[in-house]
């Protein structure tokens, strides 16, 4: 090549001397003579850049570039030559567009690796837990769940009620004398009394959730009442609002031996053990005759409780068949029906269960010791698949 192009500007100027050239005498014009082609070939297959790239191609292809503006004047030449003008132009734009398409495939691909290096995705990194995933569910819904669980597999149906409560249903239809001590204002949280006398208080048991049903409901009655109950109380065992699940049966031929058989069913099931034996002691409440206190075998090994084994007691619910005068409070018949209930605590329980040692930690809203002791929002318990696997 005559004058070899020492940048891409020189290489213009020469590609529009050789459109002149061609215009002039296509005829004496070879294009492979002179050196262009590679000229043109050299500088594209330098170009690294889609911004040089694209400089390139406007500047020898696009409307405004050499090979348009050099031969816009191709009609107007004598007719003659215009044909081996046109060769030539072809030529040259072949020369040009070649290396090009070239240059375009190859910043593609270079682009798409870059694209693929800055965009790959570390398949051994940990799976972000989902946002339902990462909230627990506090060990008492939890426990809360497990024994409505297990209550409705026998057959049980869940009931509720308010926790403020009236004098009459909390205690008198329960049958508590008008002096029991749970009528003090020492043991239990009361409302200002109203002008007629009467006064609303927290209800001290969920009881009264089984005098409304008794009171709307012919038996057969077969329910579990879970809730939030409320003591004048506070120390290391003993929280002011604390939780029940309470249960009762009335049908005609119900007896202690059902009630012995649902809550040996019941606290199998719960701990999670094959057997468990269980003691019945005779105790007093006011709503049952006979009362009776249950203890379940344990054992206690380094500060743990181990349930199905072992020559300890540990007392959990207390039961009892319902006293004729609240079957009668609550519109029964007791010639011609009877009843079982039992109770217990959930937060005892949960503690036994799961080893916590502070009751206290269950109100305390501790994220740290939710995340430790809380159970996984879909890990809802099932007797196949494990209540709190
Ligand atoms: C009606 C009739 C009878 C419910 C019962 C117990 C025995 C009992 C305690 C366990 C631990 C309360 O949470 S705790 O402190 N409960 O021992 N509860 S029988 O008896 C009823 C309930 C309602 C109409």
């Amino acid at each position: 090549m005559a004058n070899a192009p020492k940048s891409f500007d020189d290489l213009l100027i020469i590609l529009s001397k050789e459109i002149i050239e061609i215009k002039a005498d296509p005829a004496s014009f070879n294009l492979s003579t002179t050196g262009t082609t590679s000229a043109i070939q050299s500088y594209i297959s330098q170009v690294a850049t889609t911004a040089e790239y694209e400089n390139a191609r406007v500047k020898l292809l696009g409307k405004h570039g050499v090979i348009t503006t050099g031969f816009a004047d191709l009609g107007n030449l004598p007719p003659k030559i215009r044909p081996a003008v046109g060769e030539q132009r072809k030529e040259l734009v072949a020369a040009i567009e070649a290396p090009i398409g070239a240059a375009q495939k190859k910043l593609q691909a270079s682009g798409l690796e870059a694209r693929l290096n800055s965009e790959s995705v570390d398949v051994t990194l940990p799976v972000r837990e989902a946002p339902f995933e990462i909230g627990r569910v506090h060990p008492i819904t939890q426990v809360f769940d497990e024994v409505t669980t297990i209550f409705a597999d026998m057959g049980f149906s869940v009931a509720e009620g308010p926790d403020i409560e009236t004098d009459d249903y909390n205690f008198t239809k329960l049958n508590f004398p008008e002096d029991h001590p749970a009528r003090d204002m020492q043991d239990t949280f009361f409302f200002n009394p109203k002008p007629d006398g009467s006064r609303l208080l927290l209800r001290t048991h969920t009881s009264p959730v089984q005098v409304r049903t008794m009171l709307s409901q012919k038996p057969p009655i077969r329910i579990i009442c879970p809730g939030r109950t409320y003591r004048s109380d506070s120390d290391q065992t003993h929280t002011p609002m604390f939780h029940q699940v309470e249960g009762l049966v009335v049908d005609k031929g119900s007896h202690l031996g059902h009630l012995k058989w649902i809550l040996e069913e019941f606290c199998k099931a719960f701990f999670e053990v094959g057997r468990v034996k269980m003691r019945f002691r005779p105790s007093f409440f006011p709503f049952t005759e006979p009362s009776l206190e249950v203890d379940i075998q344990c054992r206690r090994e380094k500060g743990e409780v181990r349930f199905g084994d072992g020559d300890d007691w540990m007392e959990i619910l207390g039961c009892g068949m319902v006293h004729p005068n609240v079957l009668r409070n609550c519109g029964i018949d007791p010639d011609e029906f009877q009843g079982f209930a039992w109770g217990m605590g959930i937060d005892r329980i949960a503690m036994l269960k799961y080893g916590m040692a502070d009751l206290r930690a269950f109100f305390e809203a501790d994220i740290r010791w939710l995340s430790h002791y809380g159970f996984r929002p879909l890990d809802w318990p099932t007797l196949a698949a494990g209540l709190s696997a």
